[in-house]
């Protein structure tokens, strides 16, 4: 099997965490693709991933994978030790809102700051170009007073719980993490106004799955 990815980016990064969690990544070859060169929006990948990003799981029968929940829900099918995704119903819900949660706040919400807000990765490679559009940079803005939001409701999460979806690890976690090493590639931090988060932060950066992944 292949994993279509590139090293560095957040979104990659969370599914090398996966792997490294469930002990799997020998199973799998990691093909790069060029961010920079724009190679996730040619005819190749777009048939492989019609949204154009990384990253996309090649199953060995031909079949593609993408977006990182879909992903790790294979690869928990795959091989149950230990699981992100849930065992009860209640876990399995539980870690869904989570999830959703961590998506629509904190990795979308820093990724389209970054993208619409801040240079991005130039103009080209805007997810959804609309240069005509005058009010692009406050909608990228408004996007990181939702991530901040995100913020302060995880802290309070984490202030109750361990991890945001209860006791055990879960791939919220993994996602919210992810989104934070992109926050911290623009010098957005997690400061002492959120203690709870900032501690669940470094533990998980303890994590062998995080501290030792391939593809840093
Ligand atoms: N929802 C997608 C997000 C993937 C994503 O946005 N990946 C970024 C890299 S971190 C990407 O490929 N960006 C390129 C672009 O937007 O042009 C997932 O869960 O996999």
């Amino acid at each position: 099997m292949k994993i279509y990815d590139t090293p560095g980016f957040p979104n990659p990064a969370r599914i090398r965490i996966v792997l490294a969690e469930k002990g799997l990544e020998q199973l799998f070859q990691f093909v790069p693709v060029n961010l920079i060169a724009a190679e996730h929006k040619q005819p190749a990948f777009l048939a492989k991933n019609p949204n154009g990003v990384v990253p996309v799981l090649e199953l060995d029968d031909g079949t593609y994978i993408s977006e990182c929940v879909a992903i790790t829900e294979y690869l928990d099918n795959l091989d149950a030790d230990p699981v992100l995704t849930g065992k009860t119903p209640r876990e399995k819900a539980m870690i869904h809102m989570m999830q959703k949660r961590a998506d629509d706040w904190m990795i979308d919400g820093i990724g389209i700051y970054f993208h619409y807000a801040t240079p991005g990765l130039g103009d080209a490679l805007q997810p959804f170009k609309a240069p005509e559009w005058a009010g692009r940079k406050e909608w990228g803005e408004r996007q990181l007073e939702k991530f901040k939001n995100g913020l302060r409701y995880f802290d309070g999460i984490l202030a109750k719980t361990p991890y945001l979806a209860g006791d055990q690890f879960s791939m919220a976690d993994i996602t919210v993490y992810a989104a934070l090493l992109h926050a911290a590639f623009l010098n957005i931090t997690v400061t002492d106004e959120y203690p709870a988060l900032k501690a669940w932060q470094a533990k998980v950066a303890e994590r062998p799955s995080v501290k030792n992944r391939s593809g840093q």
